[in-house]
């Protein structure tokens, strides 16, 4: 906050990016899993009077966005601390939802495996392509010096949980993403092919660049089941981030309507709802989320300060 308790642009924003995110996740995380949402069920779940409780999801990005906060003037990601830290968080409260290639790292790096070691055991070897490196870090942003920066910081904290190389470029998608809605002006339009274009030059790998096309041709299009037809809901990286991104594209001023598209997509609800609220209430600032969203969500306190904290954090140069 500034002297005059007046949020400061920066610390608005960033209130945006964590409050976004776990508004989204809480409020999709009734419906994860379902083919589809239709507007009535979103509507009963809008107006109940119960405490919106965040998920996995949510959870992860606090972790991560204490780490950040605590790394004042050190490198900005710590692999082996924040290994600890994740896996920590994982046995504090194991009810909120975990995927099942995440909670065999956490109980790997637990028991002291390296997570080096830890993370390829998952999937016969392969490693996880899951999307929970992706969904928890949207706080990168807030400490990175520009999108490759925020990409590559986003992979050394995918890598920790996510062996897979699709798991840490979700990560690393959503960073950059987060990153670009942050330092856009929300008084002038999003240019969405600028946005598209600078995610493409960050993000190499062409089964990426093919859904980034997707992407950019499915804006405009209204019904968000033929979106998540084309370009999948489910928790892997690849089929879940490009949903979050056009979700944040076609209502890149309006938060509450780029969740409820998101939800209304079914599969993953959570995590790409949590993605996509992340994305616009970050380029929005916090106050253009519901009120009445906020004050039924859990910790939406706690999670405004940790936020004003990272918004007074300067870039990290690492
Ligand atoms: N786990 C859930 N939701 C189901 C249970 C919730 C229920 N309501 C409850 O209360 O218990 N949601 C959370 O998990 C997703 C994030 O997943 P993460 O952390 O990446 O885990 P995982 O298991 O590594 O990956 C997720 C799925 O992706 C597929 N997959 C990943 N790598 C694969 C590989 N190499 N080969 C084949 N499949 C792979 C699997 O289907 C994994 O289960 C978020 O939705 C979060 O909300
Ligand atoms: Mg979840
Ligand atoms: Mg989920």
């Amino acid at each position: 906050m500034t002297t005059s308790d007046t949020p400061s642009p920066a610390s608005t924003k960033a209130r945006g990016l964590l409050l976004g995110a776990a508004v989204g996740d809480a409020l999709g995380a009734p419906f994860e899993g379902r083919h589809s949402v239709d507007g009535a069920q979103l509507v009963r779940q809008e107006r109940s009077a119960e405490a919106l409780r965040y998920t996995d999801d949510t959870a992860l990005t606090l972790v991560l966005a204490r780490h950040l906060a605590e790394r004042r003037g050190m490198v900005a990601v710590d692999e082996d601390t924040l290994a600890g830290q994740l896996a920590r968080e994982w046995r504090r409260e194991p009810w909120r939802g975990y995927g099942a290639g995440s909670r065999e790292v956490f109980e790997r790096v637990l028991a002291g495996t390296p997570w080096a070691e830890a993370s390829k055991v998952s999937f016969a070897g392969h490693g996880s392509y899951g999307n929970g490196a992706a969904m928890r870090v949207a706080p990168i942003a807030l400490v990175s010096a520009g999108p490759t920066h925020a990409a590559e910081l986003a992979r050394k904290s995918a890598v920790v949980t996510h062996a897979h190389r699709h798991g840490q470029e979700g990560a690393a998608l959503q960073a950059c993403a987060a990153f670009l809605a942050l330092s856009s002006d929300p008084a002038s339009p999003l240019n969405r092919e600028a946005f598209l274009g600078r995610l493409g030059h960050t993000i190499e790998h062409t089964e990426w660049q093919s859904r980034l096309d997707q992407v950019r041709r499915l804006i405009g299009t209204s019904s968000p089941t033929f979106a998540a037809s084309q370009l999948g809901n489910d928790a892997t990286a690849v089929a879940s981030v490009p949903l979050a991104v056009l979700a944040f594209l076609q209502y890149p001023d309006r938060p509450a309507e780029a969740i409820r598209y998101a939800i209304r997509a079914g599969g993953d609800t959570d995590t790409i709802a949590s993605m996509a609220g992340a994305l616009t209430a970050a380029r929005t600032g916090a106050q253009a989320i519901p009120p009445e969203w906020l004050a039924r969500l859990e910790s939406a306190s706690d999670i405004g300060d940790l936020a004003d904290t990272l918004a007074t954090r300067t870039p990290s140069s690492r």
